[in-house]
C-alpha cells in the first residue's frame, strides 16, 4: 500500500516556525510590518510610494520588495525615500519566511518604525505563506473586475485590511462596487477597507491615518 507523505504540510509548518522568529525579531526592534499582496499591476508599488510620502517626517520606513526577476520596485521605493531591499525569488510565485528572514538581515531594524513587504504579484500562492509581518493588506483594483473575491476566496479571507485602488477608473470600467463588497463581506466580515486612487490621491489620507494608527497601537502594547 502506498503511504501519503504530507510534504506540503511539513513545508508550511517549517515556514510558520520561521515566521514566528521573524515576528519576534521585528517586535524586539519595535518595527511594525505590513505584507502587501495583490495581482500584478494592482498598484502595490504606487501605494508604497504614497505611503512613504504621506508618513515622511513622522515614521521611518523600509521596504522589502519581492519580485521574480527585477529590482525595479525596490528602486522606486528607494527613490521615494525609504531604505529598500530587493528579494529576487528566482521565479517563485510568493515570498516565504526564509526569504524575509534573509532580507531582514540586510536592514538595520533599530532605525525603522514601519516595514512594508511587497509580495510577488499573485492572488493565490502568497496567501499560503506566513511571513511574520503583523498585518496583511490586499490591494484590489477596479480594472481587475468585481468578481475577484468570489474567484480568489483564500486571499480575500485571510487579510486584515483591504485597499480598492484605481477608483478614478470607475466611470470607465464595469465594476459593481456593491457586488464586490458583498463578496468581501461574506469572506471577511467587517474587514477595514480603503477605496482610493493612487493616480488622483483621493482616499489616500484615510489610508495613511490608518497605517499611522496601527504603528501607534502596536507600540502601545
Ligand atoms: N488609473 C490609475 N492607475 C494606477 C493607479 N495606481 C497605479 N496605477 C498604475 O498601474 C500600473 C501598475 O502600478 P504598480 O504600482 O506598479 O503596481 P504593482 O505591480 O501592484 O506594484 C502603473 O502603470 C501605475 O501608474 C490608480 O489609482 N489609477
Ligand atoms: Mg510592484
Amino acid at each position: 500500500m502506498t503511504q501519503r507523505v504530507p510534504v506540503v504540510e511539513k513545508i508550511l509548518n517549517a515556514n510558520d516556525r520561521l515566521a514566528t522568529d521573524n515576528r519576534a525579531k521585528l517586535d524586539a526592534a519595535g518595527v511594525f510590518a505590513l505584507n502587501f499582496m495583490a495581482s500584478p499591476g494592482a498598484g502595490k508599488t504606487s501605494l508604497i510610494e504614497h505611503t512613504i510620502q504621506g508618513l515622511r517626517g513622522k515614521l521611518r520606513l523600509a521596504v522589502i520588495d519581492g519580485d521574480i526577476a527585477t529590482s525595479l520596485d525596490a528602486d522606486r521605493a528607494a527613490a521615494a525615500g525609504a531604505q529598500a531591499v530587493q528579494i529576487n525569488t528566482g521565479g517563485e510565485c510568493h515570498l516565504d519566511a526564509v526569504m524575509l528572514h534573509d532580507a531582514l538581515a540586510n536592514l538595520d531594524l533599530s532605525t525603522i518604525d514601519l516595514l512594508i513587504v511587497e509580495n510577488v504579484g499573485n492572488l493565490i500562492c502568497p496567501a499560503s505563506f506566513q511571513l511574520g509581518t503583523h498585518q496583511s493588506v490586499l490591494i484590489a483594483s477596479v480594472p481587475e473586475g468585481d468578481d475577484k473575491p468570489y474567484k480568489y476566496p483564500g486571499m480575500y479571507r485571510g487579510v486584515d485590511a483591504m485597499v480598492i485602488n484605481k477608483i478614478d477608473l470607475l466611470p470607465y470600467v464595469t465594476f459593481n462596487m456593491e457586488y464586490f463588497q458583498r463578496g468581501v463581506e461574506i469572506l471577511n466580515p467587517g474587514v477595514v477597507n480603503f477605496p482610493l486612487s493612487c493616480r488622483t490621491g483621493e482616499g489616500i489620507d484615510a489610508w495613511i491615518s490608518w497605517v499611522d494608527q496601527q504603528v501607534k497601537t502596536i507600540r502601545a502594547v
